[in-house]
């Protein structure tokens, strides 16, 4: 007789046999390389040995001016992670191409479509010359969304007690877990530093604190404007991170209750310094 399973990702062991994928690498390379993957978040959860494959299996793409590296509604060959360069987010809306976003010498992209098994959610074009570096699908696989169902089940209980996310389908919130990535601060280290504008008075003073299920980070991403406050971590500290578009992407329904949080931190200002501060526009 047949017998329905859930999939579970752990059985799929045909994988495991398929042959690693080596792209030789000059030390030269292998430095820009590490350089460019330093801070990509889809990457931030796996082991070193793990990361190390990942790296044995990038390949250097060099890109010119007007080049399409994706487009929208073809399948998923390669992931991207940008040495550097500018690259325009392209989405047809109404049958138009409208730029909705861009990756300025930083990020990734092309996750969605080798992640979820869907065409190419936007399209990609380089601005400028660029160097990006690539991975094919079938790695990605193998290294990432494997990852992502052990990631699944690390965060999800966490996630499912954020307050902010409440409203959000577990779909959703399951899609924020996947790219996600975890850092470590040490005590008193530095997580966002504050732009300061033209300012004489440099002292520092502590006007909020924020624990677990809280988020901060959010305020210079919904108003476009420079960061408004330096955040420290207060002992060791981990925190999930979400880079810009997929915060664009996936939280866009939660802006609503972030731009209400943020009259609340007006008011706060307001009782700390007397003075009104309009930080929203
Ligand atoms: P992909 O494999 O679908 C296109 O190929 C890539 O563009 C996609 O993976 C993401 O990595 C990246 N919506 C969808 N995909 C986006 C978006 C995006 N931004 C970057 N990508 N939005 C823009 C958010 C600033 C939402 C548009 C409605």
């Amino acid at each position: 007789s047949v017998c329905a399973e859930a999939y579970n990702p752990d059985d799929d062991e045909d994988e495991d046999f398929e042959p690693r994928v080596v792209h030789s690498k000059s030390d030269e390379q292998r430095r820009r390389l590490q350089d460019a993957c330093r801070d990509i978040l889809l990457f931030k959860t796996l082991d070193q040995e793990q990361f190390l494959e990942v790296l044995d299996g990038m390949f250097e793409v060099l890109v010119k001016p007007q080049e399409h590296i994706i487009n929208q509604g073809e399948d998923g060959d390669n992931f991207y992670v940008i040495e550097r360069g500018v690259y325009d987010i392209v989405v047809l809306i109404d049958g138009v191409g409208k730029c909705v976003g861009k990756y300025d010498n930083k990020g990734s992209f092309g996750e969605l479509a080798l992640m979820y098994n869907t065409p190419r959610a936007a399209t990609i074009m380089a601005t400028q010359e660029g160097a990006l570096w690539g991975l094919d699908r079938a790695t990605f696989h193998r290294l990432i969304v494997k990852n992502n169902a052990k990631k699944r089940k690390m965060y999800e209980a966490f996630i499912e007690c954020v307050p902010l996310l409440k409203s959000l389908e577990l779909s959703e919130r399951m899609k924020i877990v996947d790219v996600v990535g975890m850092r470590a601060f040490k005590d008193e280290e530095c997580i966002i530093t504050q732009t300061k504008a033209g300012q004489l008075d440099n002292a520092e003073v502590e006007i909020a604190r924020c624990s677990r299920g809280q988020y901060f980070g959010e305020l210079a991403l919904v108003t476009n404007k420079p960061r408004a406050a330096s955040v420290y971590a207060v002992g060791d500290t981990k925190c999930l991170v979400i880079d810009i578009q997929a915060f664009e992407r996936l939280l866009g329904s939660c802006k609503e209750i972030m731009k209400r949080n943020i009259s609340q931190y007006e008011n706060q200002l307001v009782a700390l310094f007397g003075s009104s501060v309009d930080l929203k526009h």
